[in-house]
């Protein structure tokens, strides 16, 4: 790398548990810290900075202050006794906040407040109403929050030449105002890994947050995002909102005299690291249990992976099912829906709301359509990856029929681990929509219908079809490694040092 990086994102590479009186590390989950963990070697002596997600994170961020703990990032993270040397190894920081404020940040401010406005998720006759408890949660927690973690970041980069300093996503957009004004020497970069709407998206937040929020992230020297479309409607927020100047064609704008480009790296997964975790046994045994099960006699399988959040669309995926199921009564029996659906961010209304949907839209599919032996939806609510790869590597058709997704890593594991030459029905509005349209089937995220006739192409497609579909799916995602994405943004960076 050359430079001394420090990370910051909201969940950690790890977390501890205490189990019998014994501290035991876990690896951390979502997309987001899968894609970070699987390139860590290429990270050199980096610091990660990240929140405290449970009791005993915070016995050991107390124990350790301020300097952090090493952990060893293989497969089995551990923590590392002094001097210990391995490969991975990080240097973790976690920070705890006070739980009020962190409550307002996360469960009002981050989710649902800046999801639900980058996702478009809100039904803007009634919703948002931002009421004195939003703008409280705003100033004393999410403001609050980014400003304590800026602290610990500019902390962490004092008394280093020419740091990197690459902070991630939607809890953190004033972190790079706030860590510049403290190290008017690092180079920072700023990932969204989630959407970036158009103005009019934008401006669904009041002034008062929405300029904001933008001047925070115009901190940084580059703001990343999955594809060229988020950098474009970053640019044209900006343009509108602050009255930037935007060089168009360069993809940067001027900001209080300096430039910050908008610039795309689409993520994508550790395909080698993914294809060995395929081969556990504890994949095996699901993958014998879903055949067992749903295949076999021609029988088909449609699965989807997700946690149970709204810009996920699961529920309109259900609707699709019930009209192919109708459309062509033929297949009851024949074809079975799959949904490993991992409960998300429970502590928030909207996603408690969201979750009951769903249980009620399979239940009204299975409710119509079951008959002896045969039930059309297999739902799985639960948080278990062994069984999420076994699904992929069965599945006959994979959905991905996302309202907005910022890439959809999902799309990209099931391709590679696929033994069935899986076609992928694939949103238009997720990420992996700009690398893998050609390949996969696309969606319409709110037409049912059309998600429907999808499904029936992709159950009818001939052997041939889905086999070169599938590979040149796999061609793509393994041309775009994760430690590719990663080093094109360290080359950027370093162009701009
Ligand atoms: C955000 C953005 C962007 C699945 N089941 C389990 C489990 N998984 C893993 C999958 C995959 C990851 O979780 C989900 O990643 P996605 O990218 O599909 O979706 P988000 O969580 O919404 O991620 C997204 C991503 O960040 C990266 O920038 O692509 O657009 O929304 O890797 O395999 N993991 C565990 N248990 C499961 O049951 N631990």
């Amino acid at each position: 790398v050359g430079a001394p990086v420090v990370l910051l994102s909201h969940r950690g590479p790890v977390s501890f548990e205490r189990a019998d009186g014994q501290r035991r590390a876990v690896r951390g989950t979502g997309g987001l810290v899968t894609a970070l963990t699987g390139i860590a070697q290429n990270l050199g002596d980096a610091v990660w900075i990240c929140g405290v997600s449970t009791e005993e994170d915070a016995a050991v961020a107390a124990e350790h202050q301020p300097e952090g703990v090493r952990v060893s990032l293989t497969a089995e993270p551990r923590l590392l006794a002094g001097g210990e040397a391995d490969r991975p190894a990080l240097t973790v920081r976690f920070v705890a906040v006070d739980p009020e404020r962190h409550r307002q940040f996360y469960t009002e401010i981050a989710n649902p407040l800046l999801w639900f406005v980058q996702h478009g998720l809100y039904p803007l006759a009634s919703a948002p109403v931002i009421t004195p408890q939003t703008w409280s949660a705003f100033e004393d927690g999410y403001v609050a929050v980014n400003e304590r973690f800026a602290a610990v970041v500019a902390d962490a980069v004092a008394g280093r030449d020419d740091p990197l300093v690459m902070l991630h996503d939607y809890h953190f957009y004033l972190v790079p105002e706030l860590v510049r004004r403290r190290a008017p020497g690092a180079t920072i970069s700023h990932f969204v890994h989630i959407p970036w709407p158009e103005p009019d998206g934008w401006r669904v937040l009041p002034p008062g947050m929405r300029d904001r929020l933008l001047a925070g992230l115009l901190g940084a020297d580059v703001v990343a995002f999955h594809t060229d479309r988020f950098a474009r409607n970053f640019l044209y927020c900006a343009e509108d909102v602050l009255d930037a100047p935007v060089d168009w064609a360069r993809r940067r704008l001027s900001w209080q005299g300096r430039q910050v480009a908008a610039r795309a790296y689409p993520i994508s997964v550790d395909a080698v690291g993914l294809t060995a975790a395929a081969d556990a046994p504890a994949v095996h045994e699901h993958r014998a249990a879903i055949r067992a099960a749903h295949l076999g006699d021609g029988r088909q399988l449609i699965v989807r992976v997700d946690r149970t959040d709204p810009s996920k669309n699961v529920v309109r995926g259900f609707l699709a099912f019930g009209e192919l199921l109708e459309e062509h009564p033929e297949l009851q029996g024949r074809v079975t829906f799959l949904a490993s659906l991992m409960p998300s961010r429970q502590d928030v209304a909207e996603y408690a709301d969201y979750l009951a949907e769903i249980g009620a839209a399979a239940t009204a599919v299975n409710a119509r359509y079951s008959r002896r032996g045969w039930q059309p939806v297999d739902l799985r609510l639960q948080e278990d990856r062994s069984f999420a790869l076994a699904a992929y590597a069965e599945a006959d058709v994979l959905v991905v029929n996302a309202v907005n997704d910022g890439m959809n890593l999902v799309a990209k594991e099931a391709v590679l681990l696929s033994e069935r030459d899986v076609v992928l029905l694939l949103s238009e509005n997720a990420g992996a929509h700009e690398e893998l349209a050609e390949p996969a089937l696309t969606v319409h995220p709110y037409d049912v219908v059309q998600q429907a006739a999808a499904m029936y192409a992709a159950l009818r497609m001939p052997a041939a079809e889905r086999r070169r579909r599938r590979t040149a799916a796999a061609e793509i995602v393994r041309g775009g490694d994760v430690s590719r994405w990663l080093q094109r943004q360290l080359d950027d960076l370093a162009g701009l040092r």
